[in-house]
């Protein structure tokens, strides 16, 4: 694995509607994630956090079932940039959430350095929304859509190019809650999904290695996007959409474990930890422990 990693935070949560979330890259940095990192023996650079606009109206939906649009649309272009830079300087981009809107900017300055771009979005969720499928108009459920250059041109076209990925090169783990337009979407285009049923079917070693296997001929790299709503609510609290009957933590463990073994990922985001929803800051601590695993803790 890439060594030089670099830290960007994203205080944003205008793509949902409960506020807190801006405060997670603070309190994963404060569960001892540069400590922890640095205990194996990466080179940690952290630019800080990306500049988020402040809406006018926090709840207003004018935009066509697109709540806060425009400042979305601009807060994720900072952070493409931003990214790109850091893998034009060949480090490893580490991104902390913030809401899970952010993945289209975090997408939008990685995808353009890979012919073939691997996604696994681990969550609850499966955020391949539009406008028009959405229930709430909150854009933290459609990023994997936008991507995939599917909605309103303001989020797909982030950082001037779209589509970013393939859906052939995406692996959604943890699913539990699909909208109708969601599923669809996943069957017209092909998009591999683990749901908890397949996980509790085949134990996460199965999926793993399936995935792995799956992605490993097909991508020239591959992004983690960890939203810790795919965790069990009790295991990690702290997320302002928790879903019961979620992934474990040692499942979770687990499976970051396997991905490290893989060799195979060349970014990482985790987003949706609200530190004002949680228990004495226990799932930014959660998120601090995953990436130990990815990047390498073993138990001996
Ligand atoms: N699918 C629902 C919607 O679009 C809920 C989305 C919740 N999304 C996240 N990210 N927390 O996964 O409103
Ligand atoms: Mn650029
Ligand atoms: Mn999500
Ligand atoms: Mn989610």
């Amino acid at each position: 694995m890439n060594k030089q990693l670099s830290v960007i935070g994203v205080p944003m949560d205008l793509g949902q509607m409960r506020r807190g979330v801006d405060m997670g890259p603070s309190a994963i940095r404060y569960a001892g994630m540069v400590e922890r990192l640095e205990q194996l023996s990466y080179t940690i650079e952290d630019l800080g956090d990306i500049e988020i606009p402040r809406p006018k109206h926090q709840t207003d939906v004018k935009h066509d079932n697109l709540r806060n649009l425009h400042e979305i649309a601009e807060g994720t272009s900072r952070l493409a940039e931003a990214v790109d830079q850091v893998i034009e300087n060949g480090r490893f981009p580490l991104v902390l959430g913030g809401d899970h809107s952010i993945a289209m900017g975090t997408l939008a300055g990685v995808a353009k350095h890979y012919n073939n771009l691997g996604v696994i979005w681990y969550d609850a969720h499966g955020d391949l929304n539009t406008a028009d499928s959405s229930p709430s108009g909150n854009i933290h459920g459609m990023p994997l859509a936008a991507s995939l250059g599917i909605g309103h041109e303001k989020l797909t076209g982030i950082h001037d190019y779209s589509p970013k990925i393939k859906p052939e090169n995406i692996v959604i783990i943890g699913a539990r809650s699909l909208d109708e337009g969601e599923k669809v979407l996943i069957k017209e285009q092909g998009i591999k999904v683990y749901t908890m049923h397949e996980v509790d079917r085949m134990g996460m070693t199965k999926v793993i290695d399936e995935t792995v296997d799956y992605l490993k001929d097909r991508t020239d790299g591959v992004h983690l996007s960890l939203d810790l709503d795919g965790l069990d609510p009790n295991d990690a609290p702290g997320v302002g959409t928790p879903v019961m009957g979620g992934l474990s933590y040692r499942e979770s463990h687990l499976a970051m474990e396997m991905l490290h073994q893989s060799q195979m990922i060349t970014s990482a985001e985790f987003v949706e930890v609200n530190p004002i929803l949680d228990e004495k800051n226990k799932t930014a601590g959660v998120a601090v422990g995953l990436m130990g695993s990815l990047f390498g803790e073993t138990l001996k």
